[in-house]
């Protein structure tokens, strides 16, 4: 494909002819006779003419599949050029805008008065190269800052939240790698161990161990880092913390000497693999395939909570990855016993006004809640889901939305926050309820009437007034 440049100025030239070159042919027009010989003698294709005059154009042979980039530093109108290179037969036409943006309003008048010109700036052009490239070296410079925190000390932890996710578990991974450690000098670490199917898989499958920590085993750690929680989850059991990475929404309460928490960001993966990028260390195949794993499984594949960058981190870590065996980590989702669960949400279930409910008894393990919460989620026709089981002495409540509705979180805390914990996101919230707190609330429910109980409270709290806000289902 053929370029037609109209330029003025050399460095706008320069950079142009050895961006295009060799993926287009092209050729410059400029008006000055002493800049169209400079270029000639650096080997850059030129001629000379008036930008303003058809038969310029038509003596440079233009065909319609020619495209013109015209440069509008802001100083001349380039109007009469555009007209110009439109009437010598030219359709492609691109206006390069070099100057100060509405500086005098010219180049936002040229925007609007031409049709049919598709224009770019030339900052817009460099700002996102130019401020990764920045912002990469501000996060540089944080990572090595940690890095000599940790590097003279004998024993690091890097603590997990509860029953590790694979985003805590890949993190855990990552921080390791940045601290240029084995398992033997920074151990992986957090109060109760990998309990669900897939995180188990995931675990055994990449070789990453995970140490079950005490209280009292804290003290053992001459460093500690959180990965993917905040030490306040501790409850005061963590006095003193070193770093902390993470992507939930900043905790007040505590003190760390290093952190890095991004609440925009789908994953704390996502925040690990700019460190790793940072610092240019390199990456197995191991870690980016934890790494590419716990991006789709916390954004649920760039569903929920996605921010460019989490794509970013996504495109960088593919190559590295192994992903067939993430494809056999993820088949290992079904298993006969969450099917048990499903079962009973399906014998038990209400769908009403695209809700669905279910009370699902007594389960020895919590992951069947959000399980089945999230299966149910697949149904055709549901758009809430809200599923509820005993686990111990505790009534765990699950609740999942497809994200545009009202914000589940408000929801668990509308119904539970004064008889236990509860909150979440837009889509997905969890309560934990002790299940005498909620007798005493709301009755000794039988397993009918607990779904329907539960079937009562969506629908009063989905066609509440909420304002500004959009209900999921229209006022009737
Ligand atoms: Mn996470």
């Amino acid at each position: 494909m053929r370029v037609f440049a109209i330029c003025q100025d050399e460095l706008v030239i320069r950079s142009l002819d050895d961006v295009l070159l060799p993926s287009f042919e092209v050729q410059f027009l400029v008006e000055s006779r002493p800049l169209a010989r400079r270029l000639h003698d650096a080997g850059i294709e030129v001629t000379t003419g008036d930008p303003r005059r058809v038969d310029t154009y038509l003596k440079a042979d233009i065909a319609p599949n020619t495209c013109f980039i015209i440069e509008d530093n802001g100083r001349r109108g380039v109007r009469k050029i555009i007209d110009a290179a439109r009437d010598a037969g030219g359709t492609l036409i691109y206006v390069l805008h070099t100057g100060k943006r509405g500086a005098n309003g010219r180049a936002d008048g040229a925007r609007s008065e031409v049709p049919d010109v598709t224009h770019m700036d030339l900052s817009e052009l460099i700002r996102p190269t130019l401020v990764t490239e920045l912002s990469r070296s501000m996060t540089r410079a944080r990572v090595q800052q940690y890095q000599r925190y940790f590097a003279d000390a004998a024993r690091v932890l890097i603590l997990l939240h509860n029953d590790p996710d694979p985003d805590a578990l890949a993190s855990g991974l990552a921080l390791r790698n940045l601290f240029r450690r084995t398992k033997t000098t920074a151990i992986i670490g957090a109060m109760q161990g990998v309990t669900r199917p897939e995180n188990l898989r995931m675990a055994n499958m990449l070789d990453i161990q995970v140490e079950r920590m005490t209280p009292a085993s804290f003290g053992e750690f001459d460093r500690v880092a959180t990965v993917d929680v905040q030490p306040h989850y501790f409850g005061g059991l963590l006095d003193r913390v070193d770093l902390v990475i993470d992507h939930h929404p900043e905790q007040p309460g505590y003190s760390a000497a290093f952190k890095d928490i991004r609440a925009d960001y789908g994953s704390t993966s996502t925040i690990l693999t700019e460190h790793l990028r940072a610092v240019d260390v390199s990456i197995s195949e191991r870690t980016a395939t934890a790494m590419l794993y716990a991006i789709k499984s916390d954004t649920l594949f760039f569903a929920r909570h996605t921010n460019r960058v989490d794509l970013d981190a996504f495109t960088f870590l593919y190559p590295l990855a192994d992903a067939a065996l993430i494809r056999k980590m993820e088949g290992a989702e079904i298993t006969l016993e969450r099917l048990e669960y499903v079962t009973r949400a399906s014998r038990n279930g209400i769908l009403r006004d695209q809700v669905f409910c279910a009370f699902i008894g007594e389960a020895p393990r919590e992951d069947f809640i959000p399980y089945t919460a999230d299966f149910f989620l697949q149904l055709e026709d549901a758009k809430w889901t809200i599923i509820a089981g005993i686990v111990g002495s505790s009534l765990i409540i699950s609740v999942r939305n497809l994200g545009y509705s009202r914000n589940a979180g408000e929801f668990v805390k509308r119904w539970f926050s004064g008889i236990g914990s509860a909150g979440g996101h837009r889509a997905m919230a969890k309560a934990v309820v002790p299940i005498e707190a909620f007798r005493t609330k709301y009755g000794d429910l039988s397993g009918e009437a607990m779904t329907a109980r539960f079937a009562e409270m969506a629908d009063q709290f989905l066609h509440e007034p909420v304002g500004e806000k959009k209900s999921l289902v229209p006022s009737r």
